[in-house]
């Protein structure tokens, strides 16, 4: 059958389909993707004349995709199924006229069996994992358990997504993955629903990683074929296993050698985990903090970290010479300013190099929903949810303003702590909601750039074009005249935006 994934362009390539192409393929069917918006998408839709739309995608875009999914039904006819992590656990989602199939949990053998069935004409109540309604009624076929082995499902084949997206195969740096899973039940993240809820899975079986020689096979194959000079590994925690991790950096500079940055959780950092990474080439590191505060961070995030693992890793990764990058999460149900202010002074300490900093979203399913709830307040329905996490809060605090200033103005007061004094007094303008905005997409900007400085160096381009501030008029630059051009030609000039974006957001923003 003929299978098109039928996607929005992100910022980085989705491992999640080339690992469903690889299915799909090994069982005999052929898939094409096809990257909206492009003009002339309509046209190739129809003339790829597919058996089977699939669209992947997380919360806060199914607006987006259920528009594009009626248009492309209205245009093919043919049928649709949704996956990914906001149809797992929205599978109602599968009422909606343009949706006839959803698909929940692991798509690798849902996707194949609903090909070959819907290709022979027999039924669907065998699929595992599908969802579908039948008068009027959702039916959730049972789940099959976890993919055991990951090496056996091969490595993603991203030949469809490089087809249709030059952008991605043409980037020099390129996202890769050595496992699945996680142990761990932090109140704001999928991992918790899809073990416990969707699989009922055992932590270790959950958690699943890629042999090495697998993980080096996959990256070498891929550099033989296109451009590769840095790799981003984008699994949750990299270093969740002590062998695996010596293994592989051991192995890793002989087999590749090429520069790389990882995620990594702050109570299993050690000392021997830095050093080891670094002789392997590893350049930075994200720690995800998340919050100072042990209440806010282990009650209600139930992260399971103390304050001491937070500064000892911290202080880890800087002693190898590491950027180091943190993601800290703003906007926590009960959290006073004092706890959202030591979260700031806390990255100040720790002298953090690249603060992330998020607004908390209470994704589907997750515990964070039902602490907030409990705790007696309101979050927006999904379809309200902003589709990045760095702008607004859902849920209705009390300082709402307050914090979403806060948040605008946390990453450049750790660079400049002489600010400090001032925040408590600034965060209450909430007239200056815009001119905050504006200051936080400047530093966050110029921070991007110092970051791709340090991927350029590592690539061994020190040049001068790299230097951040003449990279941040550049980029600068070159935002006003996208926006300058598409305001006067009324025209999205998505490929210029789509490079920028892939400079900022190349790496995941999760992190153990
Ligand atoms: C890398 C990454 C990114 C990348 C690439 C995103 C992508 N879609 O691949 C970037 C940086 C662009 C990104 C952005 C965002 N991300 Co992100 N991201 C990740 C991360 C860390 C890894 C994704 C991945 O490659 N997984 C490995 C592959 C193999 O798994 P998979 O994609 O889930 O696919 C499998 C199944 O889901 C299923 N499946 C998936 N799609 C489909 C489609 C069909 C038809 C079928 C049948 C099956 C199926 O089968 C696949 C193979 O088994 C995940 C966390 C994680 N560990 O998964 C978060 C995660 C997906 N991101 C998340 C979020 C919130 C975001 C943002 C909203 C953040 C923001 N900027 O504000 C944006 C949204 C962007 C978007 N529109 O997709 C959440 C989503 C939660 C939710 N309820 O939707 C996650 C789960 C993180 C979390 N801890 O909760 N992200």
């Amino acid at each position: 059958m003929r299978v098109l994934f039928l996607q929005r362009y992100l910022s980085q390539e989705m491992l999640g389909i080339c690992y469903l192409s690889t299915a799909l393929r090994r069982a005999g069917h052929e898939v094409e993707v096809l990257l909206v918006p492009d003009g002339h998408w309509e046209r190739k839709l129809v003339e790829f004349d597919p058996g089977l739309i699939a669209c992947s995608m997380t919360t806060g875009d199914h607006p987006f995709y259920l528009r594009l999914a009626a248009r492309a039904k209205e245009r093919t006819g043919a049928p649709v199924i949704f996956g990914g992590p906001h149809p797992t656990f929205v599978p109602e989602i599968v009422s909606e006229d343009c949706v006839d199939f959803v698909c929940r949990g692991e798509g690798e053998r849902t996707l194949c069996e609903l090909a070959t069935r819907l290709e022979r004409g027999e039924g669907v109540d065998q699929v595992p994992n599908l969802s579908f309604s039948r008068h009027g009624l959702r039916v959730d076929n049972p789940v099959q358990p976890l993919i055991g082995n990951l090496d056996e499902i091969g490595s993603p084949d991203r030949e469809p997504l490089y087809a249709a997206g030059e952008l991605y195969r043409n980037a020099e740096r390129k996202v890769f993955t050595t496992q699945r899973g996680c142990l761990y039940s932090c109140s704001f993240c999928f991992h918790r629903a899809w073990r416990d809820k969707l699989y009922g899975a055992r932590h270790k079986q959950y958690l699943r990683k890629r042999s090495v020689p697998a993980v080096l096979e996959e990256i070498d194959s891929v550099r033989s074929r296109h451009p590769l000079c840095f790799v981003h590994f984008v699994d949750d925690i990299f270093n969740v296993d002590d062998e695996w991790l010596e293994l592989f950096c051991r192995e890793y500079p002989r087999a590749i050698g090429l520069p790389f940055d990882v995620i990594l959780r702050t109570n299993l950092t050690t000392a021997e985990h830095m050093q080891q990474l670094r002789s392997a080439g590893c350049i930075s590191a994200r720690l995800a903090f998340e919050a100072a505060s042990d209440q806010i961070r282990n009650h209600v995030y139930r992260k399971g970290t103390t304050l001491a693992d937070l500064r000892n890793s911290a202080r880890h990764v800087k002693e190898q010479g590491i950027r180091l990058t943190t993601l800290n999460l703003l906007g926590s149900p009960g959290s006073s300013l004092e706890d959202e202010l030591d979260t700031l002074q806390l990255n100040i300490d720790c002298k953090v190099d690249h603060p992330l900093c998020s607004l908390l979203q209470p994704y589907p399913e997750t515990d964070i929903t039902d602490i907030a709830r409990e705790m007696g307040f309101a979050v927006d329905a999904y379809d309200e949810f902003p589709n990045r996490f760095n702008r607004t809060t859902p849920i209705a605090l009390e300082r709402r303003d307050e914090i979403e200033n806060l948040h605008k103005l946390f990453p450049i007061v750790v660079r400049f702590p002489a600010l400090l004094p001032l925040v408590r007094g600034a965060i209450k303008a909430r007239g200056l909601k815009l001119v905050y905005l504006a200051i936080y997409l400047l530093w966050t900007e110029y921070l991007i750039c110092e970051q791709n400085r340090s991927y350029a160096k590592a690539m061994g381009d020190a040049g001068i074009t790299n230097l951040p501030l003449l990279d941040l008029l550049r980029r600068a630059g070159k935002k006003a005249r996208i926006n300058v051009r598409e305001a006067l030609f009324g025209r999205r000039l998505l490929r210029e935006r789509l490079v920028l974006e892939m400079e900022t957001d190349t790496i995941a923003h999760s992190g153990g």
